[in-house]
C-alpha cells in the first residue's frame, strides 16, 4: 500500500481527504502536522505550498503533485528535491474558468461598466457610447499555455483583435504570436487591454512593472489573474494615477489574503478578487491523483511533468 502525505493547511485537508478516500481507497492518506507518521514511509505528496524543507526531509518520495496549475509555491523551496517528479494539476474545468473570469473582466471595461454602475448610484441616464468596436480593441496575453490558449480563443470568439506573447512562438487560429523578450516591446504597443496568465518563475517574477507600463499605448488596462509575484504594486498604482493606464482587474497578490491597509482595496480604479479566478475543484484533483499513482505504479509515463529548470 502507499502512503500520500497531505501537506495543506489543516482545514483543507477535510476537503481533500474524502474525494480521496473514495477515489482511491488503497492509498494509505496521511496529514502533514497532524497525523503522526514516519518520513521514510512516505511516497507521494499533495501539496500547494509547502513549508520549506518538508519534501527533502522524505527519503523515498516517488512524486509529488499540485493541487494547482501553478508549481511556483512549490518550486520556492530551496530544498526542493528536483530528483522527484512534479506533476501540475491542468484541468479543462479550470482553464475553462479561468477563461471565463477573463472574459468577464474584458468587458467589464470595455462596456465601461463601472462608468455604469456610479451613473445608476446617481440615477443619471448617461448613455455613453463605447470608445470602439471590439474588432479594434487590442487584447494581449502573456503567456500562450493551457489557460491563456483558452482565454485567446473565447476572446476571438467574441471579435476582439487578441494575441499572445509566449517564450516559443504558438500557433492558435485567429491570434496574432509574439514571442521571447526580443518581440515583447512590439507586443506591447499593440494592447488595449493586457492579461497575465504567465507561470510565477525567476524570469517572470516582477514583469509587471513600470517599464512594462511605460510600453502600453495610454489608456491600456490590466488584468493580473496569475500571480501577485508578477506585479510591483506601486508601479502599477503610479501609472494608473499619472493617468497612463487607465485601471486593472487584480485576483492575485504579493500577500495573500490581501492586508486590509493595502491601498488597491480601495483605489476607484482597480477591481480586486481574492484568488477565486478558479479553485481547483477536489474530485476532479483527486482523480487526477488516484491515476498519477496508478500510473506511477505501473511504470507509465506521467504528463503535466514540471521542468525544475524552466520553472513550469
Ligand atoms: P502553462 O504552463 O500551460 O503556460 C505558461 C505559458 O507562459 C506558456 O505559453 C509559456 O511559454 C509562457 N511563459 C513562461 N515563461 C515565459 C517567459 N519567461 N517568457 C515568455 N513566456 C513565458 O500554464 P497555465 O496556462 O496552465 O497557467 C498559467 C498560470 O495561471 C499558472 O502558473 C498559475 O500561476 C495561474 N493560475 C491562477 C489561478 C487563479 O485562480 N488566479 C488558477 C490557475 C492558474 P511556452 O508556451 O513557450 O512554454
Ligand atoms: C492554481 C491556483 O495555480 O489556483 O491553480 O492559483
Amino acid at each position: 500500500m502507499s502512503t500520500l502525505l497531505l501537506v495543506v493547511p489543516s482545514h483543507w485537508a477535510e476537503v481533500w481527504i474524502p474525494p480521496l478516500a473514495e477515489l482511491a481507497p488503497e492509498l494509505n492518506v496521511r496529514v502533514y502536522g497532524r497525523d503522526e507518521h514516519d518520513s521514510r514511509d512516505i511516497d507521494y505528496v499533495l501539496t500547494f505550498r509547502p513549508p520549506h524543507g518538508v519534501l527533502k526531509s522524505l527519503p523515498n518520495l516517488k512524486a509529488v503533485f499540485s493541487l494547482g496549475a501553478g508549481v511556483d509555491g512549490i518550486l520556492s523551496d530551496p530544498e526542493y528535491p528536483r530528483r522527484v517528479p512534479l506533476i501540475r494539476f491542468v484541468d479543462h474545468t479550470l482553464s475553462r474558468e479561468m477563461a471565463q473570469y477573463c472574459v468577464l473582466h474584458v468587458l467589464m471595461h470595455y462596456r465601461m461598466q463601472r462608468f455604469f454602475d456610479h451613473a445608476q448610484a446617481e440615477h443619471k441616464w448617461r448613455q455613453a457610447l463605447l470608445p470602439r468596436r471590439a474588432q479594434d480593441t487590442r487584447v494581449g496575453i502573456l503567456g500562450l499555455g493551457e489557460i491563456g490558449t483558452l482565454t485567446a480563443e473565447r476572446l476571438r470568439d467574441l471579435h476582439f483583435a487578441v494575441a499572445g506573447w509566449s517564450r516559443n512562438r504558438r500557433s492558435v487560429s485567429g491570434v496574432e504570436s509574439f514571442a521571447g523578450q526580443k518581440e515583447l516591446s512590439a507586443f506591447l504597443a499593440r494592447t488595449d487591454i493586457l492579461i497575465c496568465l504567465l507561470p510565477l518563475t525567476p524570469d517572470t517574477r516582477d514583469i509587471l512593472n513600470a517599464d512594462l507600463f511605460a510600453r502600453l499605448p495610454p489608456g491600456a488596462f490590466v488584468i493580473n489573474v496569475a500571480r501577485g509575484g508578477h506585479l510591483v504594486e506601486a508601479d502599477l498604482i503610479q501609472a494608473i494615477d499619472s493617468g497612463h493606464l487607465s485601471g486593472a482587474t487584480l485576483d492575485v497578490f504579493n500577500t495573500e489574503p490581501l492586508p486590509e491597509d493595502n491601498p488597491l482595496w480601495t483605489h476607484p480604479k482597480i477591481t480586486v478578487t481574492p484568488h477565486i479566478a478558479a479553485i481547483s475543484e477536489p474530485r476532479v484533483a483527486a482523480q487526477y491523483v488516484a491515476d498519477g499513482i496508478a500510473r506511477f505504479e505501473r511504470g507509465q509515463p506521467l504528463g503535466n511533468i514540471v521542468d525544475p529548470a524552466r520553472g513550469y
